[in-house]
């Protein structure tokens, strides 16, 4: 499995993705074959245009701006991989108004895996193949090959971790317990997918001073867009200063045992208390593979 793509999907997985502001939601299939093609096949937005407005047609007017300078046409579904762009036809049985996705694994049985988004956020599903008309590949190699692999080590991550919320903050009112969200209540999980972590979390924190609140974090296992179980990871209690703020790190070692896991943090106001506002959250770690 290409490394690049699977730090791709990774970051996607979970989340309403909208690259182009367009649709109804605006959260379309569409947008995961742009985000690929910035961000993997090292293309250009404008390049991802669809000329009659379904998606299938970027297959079936191929080239158009260009779009052949970062992937290859190639019809029909035989020799898929990882990383090739699928697309379903318009009319077809399974997606009459067309569809696109990018396959995360050689198919099997007549199905592919994929990152795929709408319906519902962007996640790992395996489609079924009937009504593909072909594919794109990048031109850039993003496969593993070329690339000496380094033997695994334990004490050696294979990915640093970190960000920090950019827009706004949140307001929790007493006897409530919400998920801290990162940039939009849609997007709470800093840490996706299987492999061992090290994050330590920064929580800013302002209210009346001497409310007490509890940073707790979770671990989510999250199946087809529900949380279906939560295991508790690590909790802190913060007493806001006679200044009304508190800064606090939460360290959260864990290990997620599969991509369906993530983990999140969540706060506890108590009841009566008066509402708390988290400012500033961000995060910076490290993960191991498993
Ligand atoms: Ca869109």
């Amino acid at each position: 499995m290409s490394q690049i793509v699977e730090s791709w999907a990774s970051a996607l997985d979970g989340q309403y993705i909208d690259m182009d502001g367009y649709g109804d939601p605006t959260a379309q299939c569409h947008d995961i074959w742009l985000s690929y093609l910035v961000s993997v096949a090292g293309g250009q937005q404008f390049q991802g245009y669809a000329p009659s407005g379904f998606t299938d047609s970027v297959f079936t007017s191929f080239p158009v701006n260009g779009v052949d300078s970062v992937v290859t046409k190639h019809y029909g579904t035989a020799g898929i991989r990882a990383g090739d762009v699928v697309f379903w036809g318009y009319g077809s049985q399974y997606y009459p108004y067309s569809h696109v996705a990018v396959a995360l694994a050689e198919p099997v049985g007549g199905y592919v895996a994929c990152l795929t988004q709408n319906p519902g956020v962007a996640h790992r599903e395996s489609l079924i193949l009937a009504g593909a008309l072909g594919y794109l590949r990048p031109i850039r190699d993003i496969s593993d090959s070329g690339v000496t692999p380094e033997p695994i080590d334990k004490d050696k991550p294979v990915e640093y971790i970190s960000g920090s919320r950019n827009n706004g903050t949140q307001v929790v009112s007493g006897g409530n317990k919400p998920w801290i969200y990162l940039n939009d209540s849609n997007h709470t999980s800093f840490a996706v997918g299987a492999g061992d972590f090290q994050i330590t979390t920064t929580v800013d924190l302002h209210g009346t001073a001497g409310t007490r609140v509890a940073l707790t974090a979770y671990r989510v296992k999250y199946v087809n867009g529900s949380d279906v179980e939560e295991v508790f990871l690590e909790e802190i209690d913060v007493t806001l200063q006679p200044n009304g703020r508190a800064r606090r790190q939460l360290v959260i070692p864990h290990r997620l045992p599969s991509s369906e896991w993530r983990t999140r943090v969540r706060i506890t106001v108590p009841q009566g208390a008066s509402p708390v506002t988290v400012g500033r959250f961000s995060w910076k770690g490290h993960k191991w593979n498993l």
